[in-house]
């Protein structure tokens, strides 16, 4: 058996590769959980209920990427051949608020779990992924490639900035299989309600449903390179199959405006989003990353790897999903205690 160890495996990207994981029965999958006060697990618990085979290979451990001791240990314990940091504080938006937990986390945690790293594989070898951003290269202009100096733009850029370097350092130094993917916006519908896709795709659809009836938005201008989530976390699982460790960009090659997005999305429901979005400067960041585009040539011919899902086939899937859940929060409402 192969052992994987995710932390963040309770967010969007962890649960998809948790799932890509599993499907593989050649895989244990290890994932890190926070302790929090209500259960925040349901990305994942679908893994445990839906194929009881899955129970004998998956399994969760408290720890907190804060916490080096706690992260230490269970290395130790579980002893993975490979470790996915995939756990962060990863909105951008609230980096400017948070900074420092920011920088903590992202930033000092992935050093935290890198020593961790370093230390079983002089007994162990251990393959090492940290999920770089797309956000580092900043007011870098598009498109960004392999080439494309970095100028992050915010808390949480810098933080991932830290971690990258780190990564490439310890690859360096130790010879640590440690590969850094640096992965441009990923979405889907696990994608987590405050991220902007997420946002619009379910703002349409409980508009459309008369459960809300505008939505409050920042800068619309801004362009981003998206893609599926779901594509996403093969191209992790790829880097870590090489016979060299490396770093690569992780992009679908389009850029699309909020404005864009807004008009598919609402589109999709028969409405006219000019008629809801308001602005609110709340929403504004004190420093933006105005366009995004990613050059994954290197992906593409060394990885063998290419997005499978559209910009336009994104939006639909999200729409559909939260039309359901927006129908059903509404069945709910007619009819309480149903
Ligand atoms: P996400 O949905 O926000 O998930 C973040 C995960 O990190 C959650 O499981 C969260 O746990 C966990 N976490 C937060 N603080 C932690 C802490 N102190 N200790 C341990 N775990 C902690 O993010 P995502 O979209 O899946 O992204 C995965 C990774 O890729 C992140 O590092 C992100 O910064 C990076 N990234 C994402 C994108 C993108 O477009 N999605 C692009 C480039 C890079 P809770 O569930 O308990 O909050
Ligand atoms: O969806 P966003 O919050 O994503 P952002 O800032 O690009 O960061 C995401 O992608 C990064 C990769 O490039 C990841 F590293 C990071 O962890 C995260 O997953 O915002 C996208 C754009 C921004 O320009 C923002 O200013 O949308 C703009 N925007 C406009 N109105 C809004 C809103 N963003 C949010 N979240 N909410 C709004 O109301």
């Amino acid at each position: 058996m192969k052992r994987a160890l995710i932390t963040g495996v309770t967010g969007q990207d962890g649960s998809y590769l948790a799932e890509f994981l599993l499907a593989r029965p050649e895989y244990e999958v290890h994932g890190l959980v926070r302790r929090s006060s209500s259960l925040n697990r349901q990305r994942i618990d679908h893994l445990f209920r839906a194929d009881a085979s899955y129970r004998d290979r998956f399994f969760l451990h408290y720890a907190d990427l804060a916490d080096a001791s706690c992260l230490s240990s269970i290395v130790e314990r579980v002893r993975p051949d490979e470790v996915y940091n995939l756990g962060a504080q990863s909105h951008v938006r609230v980096s400017f608020d948070q900074p420092l937990y920011t920088a903590d986390v992202v930033g000092l945690g992935a050093l935290r779990l890198l020593e961790a790293a370093r230390n079983l594989n002089r007994s162990h070898p251990v393959k090492f992924y940290q999920a770089s951003s797309s956000e580092m290269f900043g007011s870098a202009p598009a498109p960004q490639g392999p080439n494309t100096p970095f100028h992050p733009r915010s808390p949480y850029a810098c933080a991932k900035l830290y971690a990258h370097w780190q990564t490439i350092n310890y690859r360096e130094a130790y010879d640590l299989f440690a590969c850094s993917g640096i992965l441009f916006n990923h979405e889907s519908p696990r994608r987590g309600e405050s991220f902007v896709t997420r946002k619009v795709t379910l703002g349409a659809a409980r508009i459309k449903e008369g459960l809300q009836k505008r939505l409050v938005m920042g800068n619309l201008d801004a362009k981003r390179d998206w893609g599926f989530a779901g594509d996403y976390v093969r191209a992790m699982w790829l880097m870590l199959q090489q016979d060299k460790p490396d770093d690569f960009i992780v992009a679908t090659g389009e850029t699309h405006s909020i404005h864009e997005l807004l008009e598919k999305a609402f589109s999709l429901v028969d409405l006219d989003y000019r008629e809801f979005v308001e602005f609110d400067p709340r929403y504004v960041r004190p420093s933006e990353v105005d366009v995004l585009q990613g050059d994954a040539t290197r992906a593409r011919e060394v990885l063998g790897w290419k997005p499978e899902v559209t910009f336009d086939g994104l939006i639909e899937m999200m729409v559909e999903h939260d039309l359901e859940l927006a129908r059903r929060e509404k069945h709910a409402q007619a009819f309480p205690g149903r």
